[in-house]
């Protein structure tokens, strides 16, 4: 059989050539324009990024090599008797393009846990920062200070060819995919839980019993870890944190620089944030409610609110998506089955019935439905992990596969340093007749 690597290698020297025809032959075809409001909007809907990990339609959601969330869960192996598969598999069928046999992901499973050690230096820096420090700040320092483990810079420094960058690349992605939720773990018990401790991981369990076994968590909670790992990984390319983490590795810099960029870009609150702004607000909502349920009114006047002071509704709207995200819906129908009667639960999805009415009254957000992070918060809090600055660190070791398993393909396929060009505002003004003053057309050329 087989290794992820030898079957990845094989996929790199097809795709390669598919590559190589499209810049040669059909390297100045046009497909696409930029309008103005796209150029002062954050580029939205310009299509200058190529991945084949994940695709986003606005109205279907996300889907993985061509597959559904649905399907996803459905057809990667799973441990016996369980609902949620193995995101070891998850990391097989986003880098090939195949869904992995459980023979395959056993294979992978082992390579993990032979990576999974985290050196003792990373646990000194998690340590060692001050108190009220953001989780999402230690993990960024974490993962940065495991940069000195780098092969593809030690192989760089000595000399490599450009076609064999992807293979250190793959072994950086690989430890440090491995690492991640054994560095999550560690910051947990470290802020919340120091009582319980350190805990070592436990070989004869896949990457997200471990998880919740670090943790101190108990079952379904290795179910939970599965589904929400697998539900964040990708999101295509043009979403902040792969973004970020594309942009950075563009300049070559190794896949540690590159992830800890990715983590600081998806700890704001417009992007991964938002599951710990979606507690934070339902939190809020409960005390003003005081020790009954809302009525419908009530709901009302508290979502106005938020929006008459100028505040966004957290785990709501998106970018891209004009439908309910079908990662919301992968964990609601989780919730329905597993935790219908839970409080917060009850809240999220009688506000599911009046939000996205008042978005549409309200008139700006281009979509009123709910996203991933409307429902995920939830999930935890029922769960035990009712410390909300913690949600944005799970998102990124799930969001960690997809922006590194795309990382190696744009290494495999040679994808250039990032170098958009911008333009001041009086060019911009110029280019659509408010002004007429001459600008040198030299500044309108020159990248
Ligand atoms: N509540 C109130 N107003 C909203 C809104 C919401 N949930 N969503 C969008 N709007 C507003 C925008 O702020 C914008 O207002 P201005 O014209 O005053 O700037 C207007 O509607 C148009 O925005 P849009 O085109 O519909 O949405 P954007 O592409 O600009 O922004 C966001 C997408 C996700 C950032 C936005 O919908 C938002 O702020 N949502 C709440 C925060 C959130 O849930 N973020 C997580 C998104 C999913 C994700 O990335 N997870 O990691």
């Amino acid at each position: 059989m087989k290794t992820l690597k030898q079957k990845l290698y094989e996929k790199i020297k097809e795709h390669r050539l598919r590559t190589t025809v499209l810049l040669k032959e059909h390297g100045d075809k046009v497909i696409d324009q930029v309008t103005v409001a796209q150029a002062i909007g954050g580029m939205r809907g310009i299509k200058s990024l190529v991945t084949d990990i994940s695709y986003l339609d606005p109205m279907e959601g996300i889907r993985y090599r061509g597959f559904t969330l649905p399907e996803v869960l459905e057809q990667l192996p799973k441990p016996k008797g369980a609902e949620m598969p193995y995101v070891e598999g998850l990391y097989y069928l986003l880098l090939t393009g195949e869904m992995p046999s459980r023979k395959e992901v056993n294979q992978l499973m082992v390579d993990f846990k032979n990576r999974r050690i985290i050196p003792h230096y990373v646990k000194d820096v998690i340590d060692s920062f001050p108190s009220g420090s953001h989780p999402m700040a230690i993990l960024s320092a974490a993962v940065m200070s495991l940069e000195r483990e780098s092969h593809f810079n030690t192989k760089y420094k000595k000399g490599m060819s450009k076609m064999d960058y992807w293979d250190s690349t793959f072994e950086d992605a690989t430890n440090l995919i491995a690492k991640m939720p054994l560095i999550g773990a560690y910051i947990y018990n470290k802020l919340y839980d120091p009582e319980n401790g350190h805990r070592y991981p436990d070989p004869s369990l896949d990457l997200g019993a471990n998880f919740a076994y670090m943790m101190g968590k108990d079952e379904p909670y290795d179910e939970v870890s599965r589904m929400y790992f697998i539900i964040h990984a990708d999101h295509e390319s043009g979403n902040v944190s792969a973004h970020t983490g594309h942009l950075v590795a563009s300049s070559l810099s190794d896949v540690y620089y590159a992830t800890s960029a990715m983590i600081n870009g998806l700890a704001g609150p417009l992007h991964g944030l938002a599951n710990q702004e979606v507690l934070r607000w339902l939190q809020g909502l409960k005390i003003k409610m005081g020790n009954h349920f809302p009525t419908e009114e009530e709901l009302k006047k508290y979502v106005w609110d938020t929006l008459n002071s100028g505040q966004v509704i957290p785990g709501y709207g998106h970018a891209v998506l004009r439908k309910t995200d079908p990662r919301y819906t992968v964990q609601r129908e989780f919730c329905l089955k597993h935790m219908p009667n839970d409080d917060i639960f009850k809240y999220v999805d009688a506000l599911y019935n009046v939000v996205p009415d008042i978005l549409r009254e309200h008139g700006k957000a281009k979509n009123p439905w709910p996203n991933v992070d409307a429902q995920s918060g939830v999930v935890q809090w029922h769960y035990g992990v009712t410390q909300y600055d913690f949600y944005t660190v799970l998102f990124a070791i799930g969001r960690s596969f997809g922006v590194l398993s795309n990382i190696i393909w744009d290494r495999a396929l040679g994808y250039s340093l990032e170098r958009p060009k911008s333009i001041t505002t009086d060019m911009l003004e110029k280019m659509v007749g408010i002004r007429n003053e001459l600008i040198p057309t030299e500044e309108l050329t020159t990248s």
